[in-house]
This record gives C-alpha cells, structure tokens and sequence, in this order.
C-alpha cells in the first residue's frame, strides 16, 4: 500500500499534463445578480442576521469574491449555515475533482468550512468533502477534493458551506470541478491528497529515464511525513546501486485528513 501510493507520487511528477474542461458557471465569482448574489450558483442555507452570504471586491482573481460569514450560536442548525452550490451533469464511473481558493479572516475551528461534491440521481446520495482551513489573515489557499461518480449518478452537486455549530468569516474565489480522465487510482492519489494546483491527472508512460550516464534524471517525491521516508531512502539506494546515480528525495506536503469519503456533513 505504501509503496503502491508512492510510485504515483513518482510517477506523476515526471508527466506532462492535459487540459480538461470546466463544468461550473461563473468560476471566478464575477457575474452579479441583481440581489448582489453570485450568478449561476444557488445559496445554501442562511436567511437570518448571523449567516450572511454576499460578493464583495477583496478577490484572489478579477474583481469578485464570496464572502461566508456564520456568526451563529453554539448549536446544530441549518439557518446559521451558509455557502453556496451548483449542479452539474455527471456521467457514471468518471472521475470529478473539485477545488477553490480560500481565505481566512476568522474561524474558530479547523471543520468550519468545507467543500463538498455530493452524486445525485441514485438510489442514494454519495458525498465527499474536504475542509477549507486556510490559515487565518494568511494569504490565499487552494482546496480540492476527488471522486468517481457512482453507476447510478445523474448529477455532481458542488457544496462550498460553514458547517455551523462552529463559526467562520471567509473568503472564497475560482472554484472548479472538472472531469478527470485518468483511472480513478491515480487521480485519487493526487487530487484528493495534493493541495498543488496540478493541471489535472497525466498520460501513463511504462518508461521513465531515472538516470543518463550515471547522473540523476529524475527526483524522488516523497511525502514529508517521517513514516514515507524510508521507503525513499530505500529507493533511493536501490537506483545509486544499478545506475551509479543519486537521485535527490524532493518532500512534498500531503493531506492526509481530506478528500475522503464522507457522509453529507451539513446541518
Ligand atoms: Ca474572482
């Protein structure tokens, strides 16, 4: 299992990418309704003074942004909720990853945010989701978050909501959700594990050069957590003793914590 996962982590980091298509309207946050909410997209909870949905002008790109306040009490309810959805066809067995960028003015819990994709159209609802927590009054972040959409799905309903009992003052700004179409195995390893803005999963090469007249022609990426670093040592001394290269260990951060499966989180 470790070293399944870290031959992607390998793997990957030496493909080209692919583009693929956006399937949200409105990504960036800057076409306005005139109730001054975000067009395309539909609200998700709220309707009292302590949960307020709104766009305002302090943007990652352009000139728009949402802005999620829950300021509730501390209990278990719906109204003091709030975020945003939107609906997108899905075609069963393919992959979809969702991400956005966040920033953080308040929260006082590391789960007060979250981006959700639940499938629709079966006989039962399949959700994911991943928390936002960017660090508060940092810079910027970028969430994402995979999932195979099942046999039965119709439908990819993108959630970006507080998960009140806890409370959150947030910025959100160029969400996506595209459809992947690498094997779920290798797209799930970077998506729902990466917080690098990848392009999208890459084409499977059988043959990767590791070194070329005894000089390193690749890196070794290894998740920074201690437990994967043996396994890189390893590999890293197995390679210097048939080609006489070493290749450099690259540590690259991982979430471990997201992207998993998960039930429908909201109040
Ligand atoms: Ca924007």
């Amino acid at each position: 299992m470790r070293t399944s996962a870290f031959c992607l982590l390998l793997a990957v980091a030496t493909f080209p990418a692919f583009a693929q298509q956006e399937l949200l309207k409105n990504t960036s946050f800057e076409e306005i309704t005139d109730k001054g909410l975000p067009a395309g997209w539909s609200q998700y909870g709220g309707g009292v003074p302590e949960s307020v949905l709104k766009v305002e002008a302090t943007a990652r790109t352009a000139k728009s942004a949402v802005h999620l306040t829950d300021t509730g009490p501390n209990e278990r309810d719906n109204r003091y909720a709030i975020g945003v959805q939107q609906d997108v066809p899905v075609t069963p067995g393919r992959f979809y990853l969702a991400s956005v960028w966040a920033k953080a003015i308040a929260r006082n819990n590391d789960q007060a945010v979250v981006l959700q994709i639940t499938f629709l159209g079966g006989a039962e609802a399949r959700s994911v989701s991943n928390y936002i927590a960017p660090p508060i009054g940092g810079d910027w972040k970028r969430y994402s978050l995979g999932g195979v959409a099942p046999d039965d799905a119709k439908t990819a309903r993108l959630y970006i909501y507080t998960m009140h009992f806890w409370t959150s003052d947030t910025l959100i700004d160029d969400a996506s959700l595209k459809e992947a179409a690498a094997t779920p195995s290798v797209a799930t390893a970077i998506f729902q594990f990466g917080q690098e803005p990848l392009a999208g999963p890459r084409k499977l090469k059988l043959q990767t050069p590791l070194a070329r007249g005894g000089e390193p022609a690749a890196i070794i990426a290894c998740p920074s957590d201690p437990q994967w670093r043996q396994g890189a040592m390893d590999l890293q001394t197995a390679i210097q003793r048939k080609t006489g290269a070493t290749l450099p260990i690259h540590l690259v951060s991982v979430t471990t914590g997201g992207g998993r499966e998960a039930q429908d989180n909201r109040a």
